[in-house]
C-alpha cells in the first residue's frame, strides 16, 4: 500500500525522507503497483533539457492497476457511480468487474478498428461512463489519449487533432448539460474536414439528435461492441508499457497563441495521481469520491478516473451541472449517494452561494467528512461560505494547488491533519520542494516573502515534454529560470511557512477555473473581418474569479457597435469555444504602446480593473492620449 499520511508529524517525517532520499521515497511508493517488470532505475533527470525518467525500464499497464487488480480484493465494489444530468434518469452503476469487462470490451472494439499501442485517439465525449471507458480502454491498448473538453469549438478540436496526428476519434451523438442540448457530432463532423489523419470515428449514442455517419468512417459504439460481444471477446490482454511511454497528451493554454499538448507518461503519473489522491484525501476504503470537473480537464483524468480507480475507491461522475434543475443540485446527489469526499472549484461555490441559503434547505449533507477546492484561488467568503454551510464545520477543506503540467496535487493540506487557513494551499506535499524566486530568478528565502513559483527537483507525475515540439517544452516552463521548473504562478509564503498562490504571472486567464490565454482570445478576435487589432487581460469577476475585457480597434466604417459585439462574441465561440466569450468588449482607436510596438497590457488591467488614479509610469509611451481616450470609455459598469 501508498504509505499512508496519519499525522502531522509523519506529514513531516514523510516530507523530510522524500527530500533527502527521493528515490527511496518514490520507489517505497510504486512498490505498491502490479509491475510486469520492476524499473532499474528510480529517476534520472536534468531541467535543461529537460529529461526526466521515472521507474525507467519498469513494465506496466496502468489499467491492470485501475481494473484487473482489484477484481479478487473487491471485484463487487462499486467503481463508477454515474448521475445524469436530468435527475428523473436512472442513475448507473458498475463494480470493479462490470467495469473491467466494459473496458476490456471497448478495447477490443479499438483494436478491431484498427488502432493500436502509440497511436493518438481523441476523446470528445459529455461526461458519460462511456469516456472513462474509452479513456482506459485506450490505455489498455497503450493508445494515447487525447481527451478534449466537450464545449471546444470544431476550430480547437482540429487544431488538436492535427497536432497530435490522431488516427481515431471517439465521441457521442450529442449531450446535455442543464437545458442545453450539445451536438458533439456535428462539430467533429465540421472539424475532421480538416484532419486527414483520422480514419475511424466511433459514435455513442446518448441523445439521438440525428447524426450524419460518414461511409467507411464512421461506426455505432453499440455496434462495434455487439461484433465484440457475439465473438466472445470479453477479456482483452493489457499492453505492456515502458514506464515511460506516454500515457496521455491534454491540451492546455499557454501564454502564446497555441494550445500546448501537455505529454504525462504510464509510470510516474500513475504513482503520483494515486498517492496524492489517497493522502490528499485521506481516502478510507468505502468513500465515495465526488469530483465535479470534467474529465476534458486535468483534474478529471487524475482524480475521477485514475487517482480513485488506483486506489480502489467509489468514485462518482456528474453529467450536468450545479445549477439545474436548480441550485441545490450538488447537494441532492451528495444525499442520493451518500457522497464523502466533494472535490470541486470556488467558482462553482461562489456560483451556488449567490442563490442564497435557500437551495440547502431539507439537504442534509451529512455523509460529507472532507472538502476539497481547486482551480483557482478561493477567496476568503467562499472559504467560510463551503467550511459552515456544506461541511457544517465538521470538514476539513483541502485547497489544492496544482497544474495540467504537475499531473497531480502540489500543494495542499492533508486533510483533517494539516492545519488551514482560507485562502492558503498551505504545505508542499511529500515529494515537491517549491521555491520562490524574483525576476531575476534569485531565489526569496525565508518566510513572509513573495516571488514566482518554482519547482526546484523532479516528481513522478510531472510532465515529460509537450507532445510533438519538446523544444517549446524547454522554453515555456525549463529555460525562465536556470534549472527550475517554472510554474507562471504567484505566490507568497506567510510567516508560517504557509503557501498561498497568487495568480497568473504570464498572460494566462483563469476563467472560472479554465485557462485562457489571452493570445488565444486575441487571435480568435482578430479573425473578425472588422478587427484590425485587439488586446485582452482579465479583471476580478465576482463569479467567474476572473473575467474577459477586450479592447479592440475596428475599420473605421464600423457603424452598429452592438451588433459587431455580437458578431465578435460568434466568433471567439467559434474558433476557441463559448468559454473564451469575453464578458466586455470596448471599442477603442487605438492601443496604449511603447515606441517598440509593445502592447502595455500593465495599463490595460488597470483599466479593466477600474483603478485609473494610478496608471504607473505612461512615459514610454508611443501616444499617451489614446490612454485618455481608453479610460474615458471604459466599460466599468456594464
Ligand atoms: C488543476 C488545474 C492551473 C492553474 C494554476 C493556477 C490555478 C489551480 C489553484 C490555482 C490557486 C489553487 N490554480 N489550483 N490557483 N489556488 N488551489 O486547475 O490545472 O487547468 O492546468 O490550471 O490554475 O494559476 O497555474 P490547470
Amino acid at each position: 500500500m501508498i504509505q499512508k499520511i496519519n499525522s502531522l508529524e509523519e506529514y513531516q517525517a514523510a516530507y523530510q525522507k522524500s527530500v533527502a532520499q527521493p528515490e527511496a521515497f518514490w520507489a517505497d511508493q510504486a512498490e505498491s503497483f502490479t509491475w510486469r517488470k520492476k524499473w532499474d532505475n528510480v529517476l534520472e533527470w536534468n531541467f535543461r533539457e529537460p529529461s526526466i525518467k521515472w521507474f525507467q525500464g519498469g513494465k506496466l499497464n496502468i489499467t491492470e492497476n485501475c481494473l484487473d487488480r482489484h477484481l479478487n480484493e473487491r471485484g463487487d465494489e462499486t467503481a463508477l457511480i454515474w448521475e445524469a444530468n436530468d435527475p428523473e434518469e436512472h442513475f448507473r452503476k458498475f463494480t470493479y468487474r462490470e467495469l473491467y469487462t466494459k473496458v476490456c470490451q471497448f478495447a477490443n472494439v479499438l483494436k478491431n478498428n484498427g488502432a493500436k499501442k502509440g497511436d493518438r485517439i481523441c476523446i470528445y465525449m459529455p461526461m458519460v461512463p462511456e469516456l472513462a471507458i474509452a479513456v482506459l480502454a485506450c490505455a489498455r491498448i497503450g493508445a494515447i489519449h487525447s481527451v478534449v473538453f466537450g464545449g471546444f469549438s470544431a476550430q480547437s478540436i482540429a487544431d488538436r487533432i492535427q497536432d497530435a496526428q490522431c488516427s481515431m476519434v471517439i465521441t457521442s451523438d450529442g449531450g446535455y448539460r442543464g437545458t442545453k442540448e450539445i451536438q458533439l457530432k456535428s462539430v467533429i463532423d465540421d472539424a475532421l474536414v480538416q484532419c486527414p489523419s483520422v480514419k475511424r470515428v466511433i459514435v455513442l449514442t446518448r441523445s439521438r439528435t440525428p447524426v450524419s455517419m460518414i461511409k467507411g468512417r464512421d461506426v455505432w459504439w453499440e455496434d462495434e461492441i455487439k461484433k465484440v460481444e457475439t465473438l466472445g471477446m470479453t477479456e482483452c490482454a493489457a499492453e505492456e508499457m515502458d514506464a515511460e511511454d506516454m500515457l496521455f497528451i491534454l491540451y492546455t493554454s499557454g501564454s502564446t497563441g497555441k494550445p500546448k499538448g501537455v505529454v504525462h507518461t504510464c509510470g510516474g503519473y500513475m504513482v503520483y495521481s494515486a498517492y496524492t489522491f489517497q493522502n490528499v484525501f485521506q481516502y478510507n476504503p468505502g468513500e465515495v469520491h465526488f469530483c465535479t470537473a470534467d474529465i476534458g480537464w486535468i483534474t478529471g483524468h487524475s482524480y475521477i478516473v485514475y487517482g480513485p480507480l488506483l486506489s480502489g475507491a467509489t468514485s462518482l461522475m456528474f453529467e450536468g451541472i450545479p445549477t439545474w434543475p436548480d441550485a441545490g443540485r450538488f447537494w441532492d446527489i451528495v444525499d442520493k449517494y451518500k457522497v464523502n469526499i466533494l472535490y470541486t472549484a470556488p467558482t462553482a461555490i461562489r456560483s451556488l452561494m449567490s442563490f442564497g441559503l435557500d437551495p440547502l434547505k431539507g439537504k442534509e449533507l451529512s455523509s460529507l467528512t472532507k472538502l476539497g477546492s481547486v482551480g483557482e484561488p478561493i477567496n476568503e467568503e467562499a472559504w467560510h461560505w463551503y467550511d459552515e454551510h456544506i461541511g457544517k464545520k465538521q470538514c476539513p477543506i483541502t485547497d489544492t494547488w496544482w497544474q495540467t503540467e504537475t499531473g497531480g496535487i502540489m500543494i495542499a493540506p492533508i486533510a483533517g491533519i494539516t492545519p488551514t487557513k482560507p485562502g492558503y494551499a498551505t504545505l508542499p506535499l511529500p515529494g515537491i520542494q517549491p521555491i520562490l524566486v524574483d525576476e531575476n530568478g534569485k531565489e526569496v528565502q525565508g518566510n513572509g516573502v513573495s516571488g514566482n513559483l518554482c519547482i526546484k527537483f523532479p516528481w513522478p507525475g510531472m510532465l515529460r515534454t509537450t507532445y510533438g515540439d519538446h523544444e517549446r517544452c524547454r522554453l515555456n516552463y525549463f529555460s525562465t529560470y536556470e534549472n527550475l521548473y517554472f510554474t507562471g504562478d504567484g505566490c507568497l509564503r506567510d510567516e508560517d511557512g504557509y503557501y498561498r498562490i497568487t495568480g497568473r504571472v504570464d498572460d494566462v486567464l483563469n476563467v472560472s477555473g479554465h485557462r485562457i490565454g489571452t493570445a488565444e482570445v486575441e487571435n480568435a478576435i482578430n479573425m473578425y473581418s472588422d478587427v484590425i487589432e485587439s488586446a485582452v487581460v482579465g479583471y476580478p469577476h465576482a463569479v467567474k474569479g476572473q473575467g474577459i475585457y477586450a479592447f479592440v480597434i475596428c475599420t473605421p466604417h464600423l457603424n452598429d457597435e452592438e451588433l459587431t459585439r455580437k458578431d465578435i462574441l460568434m466568433t471567439v465561440s467559434r474558433i476557441i469555444g463559448p468559454i473564451a466569450k469575453p464578458d466586455k468588449i470596448q471599442f477603442v482607436s487605438g492601443l496604449p504602446k511603447t515606441r517598440s510596438g509593445k502592447i502595455m497590457r500593465r495599463i490595460l488591467r488597470k483599466i479593466a480593473e477600474g483603478d485609473v488614479s494610478n496608471l504607473g509610469d505612461t512615459s514610454t509611451l508611443l501616444d499617451p492620449q489614446v490612454v485618455e481616450e481608453i479610460k474615458s470609455g471604459a466599460l466599468l459598469s456594464v
